[in-house]
């Protein structure tokens, strides 16, 4: 893979209208800053490349281990960097304004895999994964989505049966990001009661195979394929003891949802910095366009929809740090944020002009990862009716 030109360097700072950084602690900015740099240097320089060839840069795997970005607010005992929820969101932050796919490649791992694992499994599976996964030594995915079960999880087929001294997994499940490359598998199945259970999945089980999705054109530096389970024989320990029905995966969900509403915005801010400096710089009718008022419209609006997000996904970081966090509450900012995101991509390519459908500008590669964000972790719709669930008390799903 080649790198780009030096020519082409990433001038990125983020925004900050409101003094927000004021509400950061000091931690808070280093951390930002590290992993701001590690973009910089490693990701800007290739990510073009990778997502023109549609492969996942997996060797980033273990830099983003190096650089605590893997389960960054689990406890330090396994290896995890014991942050709090806005440290987290910081984190997912700048690895979005890279690229959608590399913020999916540390939420999938920190929020997907390795927390049911903290939260659910015994600790000797806790013993025996956490660490390797805090260093992206191992490679973890997360199986909810089903061929015909998507937006309604609940309906999903796939099924454990009891056979003694182990489980006897059947199913499939679609849409899985790094399954193709994943050492294990988060799965959730039901029980012969028809109560949903959550499970460990190991690569080389036989029966278990992960054919790779071709085709994307979202989300390109990120690989994405199925999980098909034919009589795999999972072993007892594998199965979380405790957790039973829905609320087992989707309160993994809630953890990555949160973090989407962060990512979300540096992919903004990316699209945003680039569209405001390209107004200044390119000039029609012998003046820059960015002097032009319907140029200003656009970026007084993106600069304003940037820093209400900042602030709606700042409070939700606070109420998560003290436990007071609604999964409403966190629906609202991840759909707030991924659409607006995905407005700005799509008022900052139009500034770009044609210049903007190319790869020498980030906003169009945002862009189209953004209509995957906008549709995975509970698409834009069903989150509207999470909270219309929840300020009228009525349920429009059954
Ligand atoms: P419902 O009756 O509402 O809830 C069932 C149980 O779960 C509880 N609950 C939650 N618990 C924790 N966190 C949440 N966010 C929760 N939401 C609900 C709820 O209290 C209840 O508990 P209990 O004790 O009464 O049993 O369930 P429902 O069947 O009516 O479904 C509701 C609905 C539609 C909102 C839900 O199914 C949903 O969220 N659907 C969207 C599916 C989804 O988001 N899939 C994502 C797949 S993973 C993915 O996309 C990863 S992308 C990764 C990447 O690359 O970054
Ligand atoms: P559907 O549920 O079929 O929805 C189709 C349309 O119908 C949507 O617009 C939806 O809003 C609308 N709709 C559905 N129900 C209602 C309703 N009640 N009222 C109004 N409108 C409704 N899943 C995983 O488990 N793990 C992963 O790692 C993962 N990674 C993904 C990576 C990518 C690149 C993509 C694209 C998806 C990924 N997903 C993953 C799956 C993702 O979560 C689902 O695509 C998403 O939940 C939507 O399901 P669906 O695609 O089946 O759409």
């Amino acid at each position: 893979m080649t790198k780009n030109p030096p020519s082409k360097q990433d001038l990125f700072t983020s925004p900050d209208y409101y003094n927000i950084d004021d509400l950061l602690s000091e931690e808070h900015i280093l951390i930002r800053g590290s992993i701001r740099d590690w973009v910089k240097r490693e990701v800007s320089p290739i990510i073009e490349e990778y997502a023109e060839k549609a492969e996942c840069p997996t060797h980033l795997f273990r830099q983003l281990g190096d650089i605590g970005a893997l389960g960054p607010s689990l406890p330090e005992k396994y290896g995890c960097g014991g942050m709090d929820e806005i440290a987290y969101g910081i984190i997912m932050q700048e690895l979005e304004r890279g690229d959608s796919g590399i913020r999916s490649m540390a939420s999938v791992q920190g929020s997907l895999v390795m927390y049911p694992i903290y939260k659910y499994a015994s600790e000797d599976i806790k013993q025996k994964f956490l660490p390797k996964l805090a260093t992206g030594e191992l490679i973890g995915c997360f199986g909810l989505t089903e061929p015909d079960h998507g937006s309604n999880p609940n309906g999903m087929l796939t099924n454990i049966r009891d056979a003694g001294d182990h489980y006897i997994l059947n199913g499939s499940k679609m849409w899985i990001t790094n399954s193709p490359i994943a050492d294990l598998a988060v799965v959730w199945a039901k029980d012969e009661d028809q109560v949903i259970r959550g499970l460990i999945v190991e690569k080389g089980m036989a029966g278990f195979s992960t054919p790779e999705i071709h085709g994307k054109w979202s989300l390109r530096a990120s690989i994405t394929g199925e999980l098909v389970f034919e009589d795999v024989k999972i072993p007892k320990e594998n199965v979380f003891p405790e957790i039973k029905g829905l609320k087992g995966p989707l309160s993994c969900l809630s953890k990555a949802r949160y973090g989407i509403s962060w990512g979300a915005i540096g992919a903004a801010m990316d699209c945003y910095e680039s569209a405001l400096r390209y107004s200044k710089e390119r000039i029609q009718f012998g003046k820059p366009i960015g002097q032009f008022q319907l140029t200003q419209k656009k970026l007084a609006e993106m600069i304003t929809e940037i820093t209400k997000a900042q602030l709606l996904s700042w409070r939700l970081g606070s109420l998560l740090n003290e436990g007071k966090a609604t999964p409403a509450q966190i629906s609202m900012a991840k759909r707030n944020n991924v659409h607006m995101a995905l407005e700005i991509a799509r008022e900052a390519r139009q500034i770009h002009g044609g210049m903007g459908i190319t790869n020498e500008y980030p906003v169009m590669r945002h862009m189209m990862n953004l209509e995957t964000v906008l549709t995975y972790e509970g698409t834009h719709d069903i989150h509207l009716l999470i909270t219309g669930l929840d300020v009228t008390g009525l349920n429009a799903f059954n």
